[in-house]
């Protein structure tokens, strides 16, 4: 099988509201997202998701697609190394490694519809269902909306809902306590409730802030300081009890490789958009498995489906309303959680995910 063409769509939704936390702070209208088509001389076509938006798409296309052109697709290692050392000089992390990404998920989605398999099933599948966690809790929401979100995932089965604190960069603490205490009151005691300061607070801030969250039994402090301070995060985590999750804003396993080693994190939260496909998230969540760390997936939610469901270090799996609100507009079906837990269509091969043509005409570019 030979690749014989690759096409990046971009689909965004103007009506669709964006989001604020710590510090994503301005304002944007629509929600959007690109997708990745590899073509190949079998008529097979593995649709990859991306990250990095129409920046990441013109990488994409004029650095990676000449090496991808003509290629097996089947040897994954060889051209995510082929991409990997094309884009050294810009690479390592960031939009380069967007558009690697987005690439290999095509690529392993292909290889899967090759083997007539859900890529759940090509890799060493653990399991056929996972725990999702319902996440949102944006800083934007009132207290109101924030309890009616948060409520409304427990209500659906979740056993744990993630809401956001380090509103205002840090600067509103008692209003993130109290929006926390009014969480825990609606949702009750058995439901567990993850935090996420989005990078917004100082460390010793952070360990000041861990003291007045744990009386709510909060199961872990996600991304409490800056993610490129791994010893600040370091020392948050050695000096308090909640565990701490972070991992989204980090590239390779390189990069994890330094997070991990330095003590940076409880819970490892590869996101598989930027850290460097199927090929790379796989190889972080073992080497979080060596440190004997679990995993926790960021965003992305319909791809992480499949490689949690081959992740024996698997902790819970993000879902995201917001990308159940876009995932259910973009693809033709969506496989619905139940009880709080999330399959895969056994069915379908490759991720299972089809565009809806209607759509790509309308909001696709
Ligand atoms: C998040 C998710 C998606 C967009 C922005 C922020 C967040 C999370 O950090 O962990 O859910
Ligand atoms: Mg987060």
């Amino acid at each position: 099988m030979k690749i014989t063409d690759l096409k990046t769509t971009h689909i965004y939704f103007p009506h669709l509201s964006s989001i604020k936390d710590a510090t994503i702070r301005h304002p944007t209208l629509g929600r959007g997202q690109s997708f990745v088509s590899i073509l190949t001389d079998e008529g097979l076509e593995g649709l990859g998701l991306g990250a990095g938006g129409r920046a990441a798409d013109l990488l994409i296309n004029d650095s990676l697609k000449p090496l991808l052109i003509g290629a097996d697709p089947l040897f994954t290692e060889k051209l995510w190394d082929d991409m990997f050392w094309r884009l050294r000089g810009v690479g390592r992390k960031g939009l380069a490694f967007a558009a690697i990404s987005a690439v290999d998920i095509a690529l392993w989605d292909l290889k899967a519809k090759y083997f007539d398999v859900p890529l759940y099933r090509l890799l060493g599948t653990y399991t056929d269902t996972v725990p999702i966690y319902g996440s949102g809790g944006w800083t934007h929401f009132s207290v109101d909306e924030l309890v009616a979100e948060q409520v409304g995932y427990a209500e659906r089965g979740m056993k744990s809902v993630k809401m956001k604190v380090g509103k205002d960069f840090g600067k509103s603490e008692k209003e993130d306590i109290e929006r926390l205490a009014a969480v825990r009151a609606a949702v009750g005691d058995e439901i567990e409730i993850l935090i996420d300061a989005n990078n917004g607070y100082y460390a010793k801030q952070a360990i000041r802030m861990a003291r007045a969250f744990e009386p709510y039994r909060v199961g872990w402090f996600e991304e409490p300081v800056l993610a490129d301070d791994i010893d600040g995060l370091a020392a948050v985590a050695a000096a308090i009890d909640i565990p701490v999750a972070t991992g989204e804003h980090e590239y390779s396993k390189f990069g994890f490789r330094e997070l991990i080693a330095r003590g940076g994190a409880d819970i490892v939260q590869p996101d598989i958009g930027r850290v460097g496909g199927v090929t790379e998230w796989i190889k972080v969540a073992n080497m979080a498995h060596a440190f004997n760390l679990p995993v926790a997936p960021h965003a992305f939610q319909v791809v992480h489906l499949h490689v949690a469901c081959a992740t024996p270090n698997l902790r819970i799996v993000e879902y995201l309303g917001v990308s159940e609100e876009y995932d259910k507009l973009v693809y033709t079906e969506f496989p619905e959680p139940a009880d709080g837990m999330w399959s895969p269509d056994s069915a379908k091969p490759g991720l299972g995910l089809e565009l809806n043509p209607d759509v790509v005409k309308k909001y696709g570019s």
